[in-house]
């Protein structure tokens, strides 16, 4: 009998602190990832614009072709990325930074370029 309550108490603690890790994990992936992903393909970044907080970072995930990601404003600018490669960014001042492929695209939004829009915390 003692031994029984004493392993079901062992369970329960195990089963609280798997929840606590598993729902902290899955914090921190939606932080991670959050709205803060864009994807490149032939010939397009997705989404287009998207917008961010200042201090956080940006991840390009290229999924296929070989592309850059470059500011139009040279604030950042990305070696030649090939399918899976990633690039990133942290954003640490508010405001809009277009940018654009150094291949496809070009300043001002012509072909395959974005937009980040950075807001203010
Ligand atoms: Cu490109």
């Amino acid at each position: 009998m003692k031994k029984t309550v004493r392993l079901s108490l062992f369970a329960m603690l195990l089963a609280f602190a798997l929840a606590a890790v598993t729902e902290r994990s899955a914090r921190m992936n939606a932080s991670a990832q959050g709205n803060n992903q864009v994807t490149i393909t032939n010939f397009k970044f997705e989404p287009k614009t998207i917008t961010v907080n200042e201090g956080d970072t940006v991840v390009w995930n290229n999924k296929e072709g070989l592309h850059t990601v470059k500011s139009d404003t040279d604030v950042f600018v990305s070696k030649n990325l090939k399918a899976g490669e990633t690039f990133s960014y942290q954003f640490t001042k508010a405001g809009k930074y277009p940018y654009h492929c150094g291949f496809h695209g070009g300043k001002g939004g012509a072909d395959m370029a974005g937009t980040i829009v950075v807001k203010k915390k």
